[in-house]
């Protein structure tokens, strides 16, 4: 997972509002829809409680605005949501004072929401990769009978490549690492999805595949010649795999943020009824 940078995200504060305009332009669907799609929680099935999200000084420290991204992602889509004065373990003691229901926080390995009251976590990757297959399938119209490849065999490509299924679509993995690789096969073969494939190599993958998710660090290796004129692009997180050409070429087709679906996903996830 890229460690994102203030430059990454500054601008999601203010931004919100033209970004669900973005998504519905694109899939039809708002922020708040595309993670009812991916968690199959419905909006009024929400329960809603004060959202508390703590930075953490740990490792390489606190990024400037990402714990306040968050919140804004988070007061967004309806909840009461602070940032704590403290950070650490004195923000996890001031979020639990402040009546928290649901704390969320990220250290260098790992970004989680955890539900206090029933116990649920939600993890940043693996909902990120579900969030995005669910912006696909609204995005394309339906994923069902359709090939899609997944390139990174991470938490994000796990999380995307079960959900990919889920929506009826068949799954290629593509992955630097072929011991990463055949592992997420495997795990999708003991989820009772027979029908995914490892892809030898990635060059001819990306010319046989439409539909791409993005889900490896990365940058520039998807090129102009890779695309075709109906192709559909899912790209969490940053750096960007599409070179500018590639960005160009795909337009309205491309699906990419560096905080805002993941986010979306995570809470939902947690205030399930
Ligand atoms: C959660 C993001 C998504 C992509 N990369 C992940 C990342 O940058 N992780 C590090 C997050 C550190 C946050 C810091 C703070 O401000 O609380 N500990």
């Amino acid at each position: 997972m890229t460690r994102l940078t203030t430059e990454d995200i500054y601008h999601i504060t203010t931004s919100l509002n033209s970004y669900d305009l973005q998504l519905i332009a694109k899939t039809g669907h708002t922020l708040a829809q595309i993670a009812s799609h991916a968690t199959k929680v419905k909006e009024e099935d929400l329960v809603r409680l004060r959202v508390g999200i703590i930075p953490l000084t740990c490792g390489m420290g606190i990024i400037g605005r990402f714990s306040e991204s968050v919140q804004s992602i988070v007061s967004h889509l309806g909840f009461d949501a602070f940032v704590t004065e403290a950070p650490d373990a004195g923000g996890l003691a001031e979020a639990v004072q402040r009546k928290a229901g649901v704390v969320m926080m990220a250290d260098d390995d790992r970004f989680v929401a955890i539900n206090l009251k029933t116990g649920l976590v939600s993890d940043n990757g693996e909902a990120t990769g579900r969030g995005y297959a669910a912006g696909l399938d609204l995005m394309v119209g339906g994923l069902k009978g359709k090939e899609v490849l997944v390139v990174g065999a991470g938490p994000v490509g796990r999380g995307a490549a079960e959900a990919l299924a889920g929506f009826g679509a068949k799954v290629s993995i593509y992955d630097i690492d072929p011991k990463r690789k055949e592992a997420l096969v495997d795990y999708l073969l003991s989820r009772n999805i027979t029908d995914a494939v490892a892809e030898g190599r990635l060059e001819p993958a990306l010319y046989r595949h439409r539909i791409i998710i993005d889900a490896c660090p990365a940058a520039d290796y998807i090129d102009l010649e890779h695309l075709q004129g109906d192709s559909f692009i899912a790209a969490p997180g940053i750096p960007l795999g599409l070179t500018e050409e590639g960005l160009r070429a795909c337009g309205e087709r491309l699906l990419h943020d560096p905080l805002e679906i993941g986010v979306a996903t995570m809470i939902y996830d947690v205030s399930r009824f």
